[in-house]
């Protein structure tokens, strides 16, 4: 197994992934199947690990944004069904057909491109119709029709069609609807058409918690596998028990007892009120913690206590209640005591969503598997 030679690590509980693909398994209706949405490295939280406990755990197939995080699955063994939900480049089709891998398509010039190049594998295609997201997708009945036309090469396949929706975590629903509404107009019109089987997917967390009956053949299922609430409407909902499986950690590196009117950190910009403990942590905004979370509470010793000072690239600094030794552990998001820092409490004081606090901390952190809680699997720098 691979080691790290730093105090400050990323804990993936796979068990809380298990527990969020079954839990939706269970909810939606037999006929709805799950892609795992893993890009941007399982949002953080390790993309081959996450994938393969959801492929053991009731997901049918993988969803990535980029051809390179498709083949990277593909290098590690994974053979199940991978899509790529983004653009990509007609020049690399050939690559993708080669590794077996869906393509995403919505442009008429991007088919008579990939037409003019040589290859023998079958492409697996699903077309993108953008209903309201304003993203990439065709949007209109023309558009799709020309789309169709230009399917007439054997080596294509067309498997799938799916849209995106822009809003169907929030609390207003009258965009979801009209993505809804235009995605059927779009659905009768290539009905009429194509005659050939399609497997039908249009649904995120959001969606596929709020409206299962709704879902067709799969749902795309990302936030919530990681088991993150997708919006506060949704969470306050309470359709489906989610387990988080994030957590961040540290270790004290260094306490000492500062003198009252001294200053801590670049720019000087906190003093010290009393003779205070100031404890050291190896987490700075290289890592990810970003400078905008100075001020924020981290856990010790099962209490909350503030980051003072401006977060360095690889430092930064607390204030402690009390003396500390050297190695006790530092929890940034997480469970420690009796308290618990979430993921949203992050997001709420940084001003963003909890997709982001995932997705930033950065691949200096080791990300530690744990199983039964046991660790199974160390990611590290020297592993990517
Ligand atoms: N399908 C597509 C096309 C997506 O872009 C995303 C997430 C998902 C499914 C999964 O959504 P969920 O995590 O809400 O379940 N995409 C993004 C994005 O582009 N920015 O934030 C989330």
């Amino acid at each position: 197994m691979e080691t790290y030679y730093r105090d400050t690590w990323v804990e993936i509980q796979l068990d809380a992934i298990k527990h969020n693909i079954q839990s939706l398994n269970d909810y939606l209706p037999d006929k709805t199947g799950i892609y795992a949405v893993v890009k941007a490295n399982g949002y953080g939280h390790g993309d081959i690990q996450v994938a393969k406990t959801a492929l053991a755990s009731g997901a049918q197939a993988l969803a990535v944004s980029l051809l390179d995080e498709a083949l990277k699955l593909r290098k590690a063994g994974i053979s199940a069904p991978i899509l790529v939900l983004g653009w990509v480049r007609p020049c690399d089709a050939p690559l993708a057909a080669a590794h077996n891998i869906m393509l995403t398509f919505f442009q008429e010039e991007w088919l008579q491109q990939v037409k003019q190049y040589k290859f023998k594998e079958r492409l697996t295609l699903h077309m993108k119709w953008d209903t309201g997201m304003g993203r990439i997708g065709v949007r209109t009945i023309e558009e799709m029709d020309a789309l169709l036309t230009e399917l007439d090469d054997p080596r294509l396949h067309l498997q799938g069609v799916f849209t995106h929706f822009a809003s169907a975590d929030e609390c207003n629903l009258a965009h979801y609807t009209k993505q809804v509404e235009r995605f059927h107009v779009l659905l009768q019109a290539f009905c009429r058409r194509w005659k050939y089987p399609v497997e039908l997917h249009t649904g995120n967390s959001a969606a596929s918690m709020r409206f299962p009956e709704q879902m067709h053949h799969k749902v795309r299922f990302g936030i919530g596998m990681y088991g993150l609430p997708p919006s506060d409407v949704v969470k306050d909902l309470q359709l489906i028990q989610l387990q988080p499986a994030f957590s961040l950690h540290s270790k004290l590196i260094h306490v000492k007892k500062v003198e009252k009117g001294e200053s801590i950190s670049y720019g000087a910009t906190y003093t010290t009120e009393e003779n205070e403990w100031i404890g050291t942590v190896p987490l700075g905004y290289a890592d990810g913690w970003m400078r905008k979370l100075q001020g924020i509470d981290v856990l010790i010793n099962g209490k909350r206590m503030p980051i003072v000072g401006r977060i360095c690239m690889d430092q930064l600094m607390v204030k402690l209640d009390q003396f500390y030794p050297i190695g006790t552990k530092v929890t940034f998001i997480g469970k420690q005591g009796d308290d618990i820092i979430k993921v949203e409490e992050i997001a709420r004081y940084a001003d963003t969503i909890n997709y982001e606090i995932t997705c930033m901390i950065s691949y200096r952190v080791p990300r530690v598997y744990v199983e039964n809680d046991a660790v199974v699997q160390v990611d590290h720098v020297t592993s990517y």
